[in-house]
């Protein structure tokens, strides 16, 4: 039953990527050992100025969240020393369209997607993303959007296939004009692919 509930209320978004070897998995994924820096309850223009002063220093963005807050957004992150000055990127307040855009456009670059983020401004769903450069090579995979019967059936495909969740995202559904769904509970177009 609480299955049920959950499918008629939240969005999943989701990144997975390929198990590789795991000790060089973990020093990528553990900043125990690297500098790092974290912010929340910025302003837009606040965390615009954090950000920029944290890239000057060499640091990059690993994980973003956002929250509307008495209808202003309020950002929190976390930065980590960019040990390697791999490429990445960091964008917010993307809506669907442009989300999909740069992930077509990142991945064409070889990046990949380590943190994605789905919120509400001013009643518009919006998308934040966070890209590193793929030097590892690994594979991976994302999307979003989708209900919690597609998330589990997906997840134990991609676990199958010897995946493993970095990052997921459950959010209130919400309605996407642009998508065609004005309420409920449709599926949208899911990103993803090996
Ligand atoms: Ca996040």
């Amino acid at each position: 039953m609480k299955r049920t509930a959950i499918a008629t209320v939240v969005a999943i978004g989701i990144t997975l990527l390929a198990s590789g070897s795991p000790a060089f998995a973990d020093t990528i994924d553990d900043p125990n050992d690297v500098a790092w820096a974290s912010i929340r309850g910025y302003t837009s223009q606040q965390f615009h100025d954090y950000f920029n002063q944290k890239k000057v220093e060499n640091y990059r963005v690993i994980d973003i969240e956002v929250d509307e807050i008495n209808g202003q957004p309020r950002y929190a992150a976390v930065f980590q020393f960019n040990t390697d000055k791999r490429g990445w990127a960091s964008l917010r307040d993307l809506t669907h369209e442009q989300f999909s855009q740069e992930w077509e456009a990142y991945k064409n670059k070889g990046y990949r997607l380590i943190d994605q983020e789905a919120y509400t401004l001013n009643g518009q769903r919006r998308y934040a993303g966070v890209w590193v450069e793929n030097k590892e090579n690994f594979g991976w995979v994302s999307y979003r959007n989708v209900d919690s019967a597609e998330f589990g059936d997906r997840f134990n495909t991609y676990k199958q296939q010897g995946y493993r969740m970095v990052n997921v995202e459950a959010y209130p559904n919400w309605p996407v004009p642009s998508l065609g769904r004005t309420s409920g509970y449709d599926r949208s177009p899911v990103r993803g692919e090996v």
